[in-house]
């Protein structure tokens, strides 16, 4: 079965619609017929400055979505990335292979860094270079990502062929597998940037209260006119809800469309958010579920970790082993 990998961040404490169509979405549809490996990213969390009583409640809480969202962890190994200590491992060899010029062509350091008015530490910089080897540890065939990650993935597969021609082949170069139609979810304040954790406002979060979330898709910006079509140059707003309407309800864009033809911009919204309501709770549900348990949570975790080891640990031991570094017995 090919092997596919992906991580998500606990930051926030809840994910976004963004994260769960542009991302999860498309890790439960693959935990069927991959060998799927998903992890909360908390290495990566802490290139922000964080709270650690937050911290360790948000990964618990990230966990729990991915569970509540349809991750099977019978299926697929589901763990939390400092649990296994390779990735930071790898994330070192990455960092001495990476050029500093490439490093600084990554838009989204060169995003959140903008954004940010704490001071920017060298851990967000290095980000892409970390995540590369999250994904190289694992020799994955397929990483199911949102659009905002393509650049990351390239910066991996460059560091994969530099690696292999050096010392031997030694990496797979992994593929980046976005679905088009929800590789970008898009703000619903401002319908031309993605919705982003760190740009409040327009943004759906899972585990906030439905009717808030009803009344931000209420209150999204749309277009001029009055028609209800797809049009993302001229509309990207009303496209937008009508991508996110389609996603959570399997109906295709088309046949929403026809539907709503002769109605108005308020039918769609509230529609929407009704939608959105009855898809949310019963995952609200199962967050808590899990949360009541941390025990059973915990376990899971620990259990997935060692799977993942078990492949990150040879990975790393052959990577070692052809840097000239002497393998311990
Ligand atoms: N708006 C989006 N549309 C589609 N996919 C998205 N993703 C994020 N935003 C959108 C995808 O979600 C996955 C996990 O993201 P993450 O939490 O690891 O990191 P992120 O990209 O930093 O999330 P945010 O909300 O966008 O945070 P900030 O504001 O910090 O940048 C990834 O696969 C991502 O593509």
């Amino acid at each position: 079965r090919p092997r596919v990998l992906s991580g998500i961040q606990p930051t926030a404490g809840s994910f976004h619609l963004g994260n769960y169509l542009g991302a999860v979405r498309q890790w439960v549809a693959l935990q069927e017929a991959h060998d799927a490996f998903y992890c909360v990213v908390d290495l990566h969390a802490i290139t922000v400055e964080q709270n650690p009583k937050e911290l360790r409640q948000n990964t618990r809480v990230s966990a729990a979505q991915l569970l509540a969202l349809g991750i099977d962890p019978d299926r697929a190994t589901l763990f939390v990335q400092s649990h296994v200590p390779e990735h930071a491992q790898l994330g070192w060899v990455m960092q001495c292979l990476t050029g500093f010029g490439e490093a600084s062509r990554m838009t989204q350091f060169k995003d959140k860094s903008s954004r940010s008015e704490a001071a920017v530490g060298v851990g967000l910089f290095t980000y892409p270079i970390l995540q590369a080897a999250d994904i190289l540890l694992y020799q994955a065939h397929y990483v199911p990502v949102g659009e905002d990650q393509r650049q990351h993935l390239e910066l991996t597969r460059d560091l994969a062929t530099r690696f292999n021609s050096r010392y031997g082949k030694t990496f797979r170069l992994p593929e980046a597998y976005i679905v088009k139609d929800t590789a970008k979810i898009f703000d619903l304040q401002d319908p031309t940037a993605k919705m982003s954790k760190s740009v409040p406002g327009g943004v759906v979060e899972l585990l906030e209260d439905p009717k808030r979330s009803a009344k931000k898709i209420r209150s999204a910006v749309t277009d001029t006119g009055r028609e209800i079509i797809f049009d993302v140059e001229n509309k990207p707003g009303v496209s937008n809800l009508l991508t996110i309407y389609s996603a959570l309800t399997g109906r295709t864009v088309e046949s929403l469309v026809a539907d709503y033809d002769g109605k108005g911009y308020g039918d769609l919204k509230k529609d929407l958010g009704e939608v959105f309501t009855e898809w949310v709770t019963p995952v609200q549900e199962r967050v808590r579920m899990y949360l009541d348990d941390v025990a059973s949570l915990d376990k899971i975790l620990a259990r997935g970790a060692e799977r993942a080891r078990e492949v990150a640990a040879g990975t790393l031991r052959r990577t070692y082993d052809k840097i000239g570094f002497i393998l311990p017995e």
